[in-house]
C-alpha cells in the first residue's frame, strides 16, 4: 500500500483507529483495509467493471485470506468476475491459519487454486515465499486481466509464523514445533540469500536500510501522532452523506451528554 503511495503516517493512524487513516488522499489507487474479513474483493470487481463501463482500462488486485475464501462474498466476487470476464486478479495469501483455525478446517478442497474451476476462471498456485514466482505469477495475471481476457485466482502458500494479532497466542491450538520449517523459508532471508550470491547485497548496505527504514518508520509515527485526536462525534461523521433520523438523534445525544460532562 506505501508502494502505491499510501502516505506511511496514514497507514500507521489507520491501524489506531484514526479516521484520517482510514483512505488515502484521492489520487493514490488503493481502497481502505477492509476490518470485515472478505467484504473487499466484491469492491475490487466492481471497479474493474466501472472502469470497463466508464471506457477506462483500469484493473484491480484483491488480496485476502485463506479464510476469507470461506465468506459468502468471495464466491460472488469470483462468479461475477467469471461470468461477466471482469479484470480482477484475485490473490489469496494462504497462510495455513485464520486466527486459530487451519485450512484443513476451513475447506475439504484439496486446493484454494481449484475454487477457480467452479468459476470458469484459471487458477494457480504459487510458492507464496518465492519473491520472484509469487511477481511472475501476478504480472501474467495482471497481463491476462489487461488484455481483457478476464480474472485469475492465485493461491499464494505461505505460512503465519507469528501470532494472528498480538491478543492471539497460538501455543493454545498448535504444535509449537510447526513454525520451524517455514522460518528456514523465510522469504525475505531467501530473497537476500539470493543477493548476497550476486553480490547485491552486504551486511553494510543491510544496516543502511535498516537504518534509513527506522528513520522513516519513526518519523511516521511522529507524523501521525501529532494529528489532531478525533472526537467521539466522528463517528457519525464517516458512516453516511445524509445520516438517518436514528444516527443524528444518537449524534444529539452525544453532544448534551459531551455538553454535561464538560459542566
Ligand atoms: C466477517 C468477519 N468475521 C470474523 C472476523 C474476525 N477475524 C478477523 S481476522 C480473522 C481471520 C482471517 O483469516 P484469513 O482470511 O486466513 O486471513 P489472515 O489473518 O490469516 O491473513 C477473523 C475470523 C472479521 N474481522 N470479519
Ligand atoms: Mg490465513
Amino acid at each position: 500500500m506505501w508502494m502505491q503511495g499510501y502516505p506511511m503516517e496514514l497507514l500507521i493512524a489507520g491501524r489506531t483507529g484514526h479516521e484520517a487513516g482510514g483512505s488515502p488522499p484521492v489520487p493514490v489507487p488503493v481502497l481502505p483495509p477492509s476490518i470485515t474479513v472478505g467484504a473487499h474483493m466484491l469492491h475490487a470487481v466492481g471497479l474493474a467493471w466501472a472502469s470497463r463501463l466508464l471506457g477506462e482500462d483500469r484493473i484491480s488486485i484483491t488480496y485476502f485470506g485463506d479464510g476469507a475464501t470461506s465468506e459468502g462474498d468471495f464466491h460472488e466476487a469470483m462468479n461475477f468476475a467469471g461470468v461477466f470476464s471482469v479484470g480482477t486478479v484475485f490473490l489469496c495469501q494462504n497462510n495455513g491459519w485464520a486466527i486459530s483455525m487451519p485450512r484443513s478446517g476451513q475447506t475439504a478442497s484439496e486446493s484454494i487454486a481449484q475454487k477457480a474451476v467452479a468459476y470458469g476462471v484459471p487458477g494457480v498456485q504459487v510458492d507464496g515465499n518465492d519473491l520472484f514466482a509469487v511477481y511472475e505469477t501476478t504480472l501474467e495475471a495482471v497481463d491476462r486481466a489487461r488484455r481483457g481476457e478476464g480474472p485469475t485466482l492465485i493461491e499464494a502458500v505461505t505460512y503465519r509464523v507469528g501470532p494472528h494479532t498480538t491478543a492471539d497466542d497460538p501455543t493454545r491450538y498448535r504444535e509449537q514445533s510447526e513454525p520451524a520449517d517455514w522460518l528456514r523459508r523465510d522469504p525475505l532471508e531467501r530473497v537476500r540469500l539470493f543477493l548476497a550470491e550476486r553480490e547485491a547485497w552486504s551486511d553494510d548496505l543491510q544496516s543502511e536500510v535498516e537504518a534509513q527504514a527506522t528513520n522513516s518508520v519513526e518519523d511516521a509515527v511522529q507524523r501521525a501522532e501529532a494529528l489532531p485526536a478525533p472526537t467521539p462525534a466522528h463517528l457519525f461523521d464517516a458512516m453516511f452523506h445524509t445520516p438517518p433520523p436514528h444516527l443524528a438523534e444518537q449524534r444529539a445525544a452525544l453532544e448534551i451528554f459531551r455538553a454535561a460532562q464538560a459542566d
